[in-house]
């Protein structure tokens, strides 16, 4: 019996050293036992940007820490108020986070949401002629970011490339943008255009720059925060489909303000939103909502469709109604 006994507690034993060498492995890969009872207490930071498994963490006094990940801390992403630890040889352990106002993710294929950034207060969705500007995407990210309640300012830069005709059909597409109560920019950080105007609108507040790889997210940043070194592309690598920013960065206005840069995204899915959530965040569609035959249309191929009469009547533009067709099929 007490062999047996023995033999149980031993077995228990085992499991449970493993389970904390596993544990320690886990949560800090990298620190030794002696380095772990080294870390200082608990500080409070901004968490700025990521390098693989480790976080870079701004302390109050605007000076970066490398902190090793926990993975038990899930949904951590730029512009999160975390708590780290100070460790030795300048690298700490990031050890919790506060809860978020919102969370600006990137859906994936599998339906979960891959986190961009949080604590946003308006995105600016960035096109250009070049890469093709796409109603789709800006459409897409005028979904998610009603859908947060974040301000969405639509930015179209590089005029400098378009000719006059261009521009104007330019210009036919974003007044549907316009119309809508949205605020449009065009913009060049080759002639300046637009570029005081967004610079008034980043005052203060937390902001973030969409859109594909190429449109000119970092070069517009770089205009409004000289004193960074922030990567910008070659054409020729963009056309290739490489992205220069590959990951999102936190930057601060002296004067008040943050800019969160973020890789280009060619695809903005929005496969985990049911189609009533999409339908309710293309904001013209609202005061026709509830007003179908079928109290559970779905604005397809049903008879007395509400929506489908607006697009008819030409209170919402085709275009638009394009988009809405497109994202629910997809
Ligand atoms: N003609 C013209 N070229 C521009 C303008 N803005 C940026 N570019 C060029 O466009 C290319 C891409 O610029 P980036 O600022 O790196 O683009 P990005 O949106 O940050 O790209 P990713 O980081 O890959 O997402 C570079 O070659 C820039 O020099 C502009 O206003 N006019
Ligand atoms: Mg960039
Ligand atoms: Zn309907």
């Amino acid at each position: 019996m007490s062999k047996r006994h023995l033999t149980q507690h031993q077995t228990q034993r085992i499991q449970k050293n493993q389970q904390d060498r596993l544990h320690k492995a886990k949560h800090s890969p990298e620190l030794t036992d002696t380095e772990f009872h080294q870390l200082g207490p608990e500080e409070e930071g901004l968490l700025v940007a990521f390098h693989g498994r480790y976080a870079e963490v701004e302390d109050p006094q605007r000076k970066n820490h490398h902190c090793l990940l926990r993975q038990n801390i899930e949904g951590l992403a730029v512009g999160d108020k975390v708590l780290w630890r100070k460790g030795p040889h300048d690298l700490g352990v990031l050890t919790a986070k506060y809860p978020h106002r919102n969370l600006l993710g990137r859906p994936d294929k599998h339906g979960s949401i891959k986190p961009i950034a949080t604590n946003i207060d308006q995105v600016f969705i960035v096109s250009a002629t070049k890469p093709k500007l796409s109603s789709l995407l800006i459409d897409s990210y005028l979904v998610a970011a009603e859908k947060l309640s974040i301000q969405p300012i639509l930015i179209f830069n590089k005029t400098d490339l378009l000719t006059p005709a261009e521009k104007k059909s330019t210009q036919v597409l974003l007044d549907i943008y316009k119309n809508l109560g949205y605020v449009v920019i065009f913009s060049s950080s080759v002639t300046k255009e637009g570029l005081h105007e967004i610079e008034h609108l980043l005052k203060n507040k937390t902001s973030i720059f969409l859109g594909q790889s190429g449109v000119g997210k970092s070069s517009l940043i770089s205009f409004f925060l000289p004193k960074e070194t922030i990567a910008t592309g070659q054409l020729s690598q963009w056309e290739q489909g490489k992205h220069t920013t590959t990951t999102a960065r936190l930057y601060h206005f002296p004067s008040g303000g943050k800019l969160i840069d973020a890789p280009g995204i060619r695809e903005f899915g929005l496969w985990h939103m049911p189609a009533e959530q999409i339908a309710e965040n293309f904001i013209e569609f609202r005061e026709y909502l509830g007003h179908c035959k079928f109290h559970n249309c779905q604005h397809l191929h049903e008879p007395d469709c509400a929506l489908k009469q607006a697009v008819h009547d030409g209170k919402i533009h085709h275009a638009r109604w394009g988009s809405f067709q497109k994202i629910i099929s997809s």
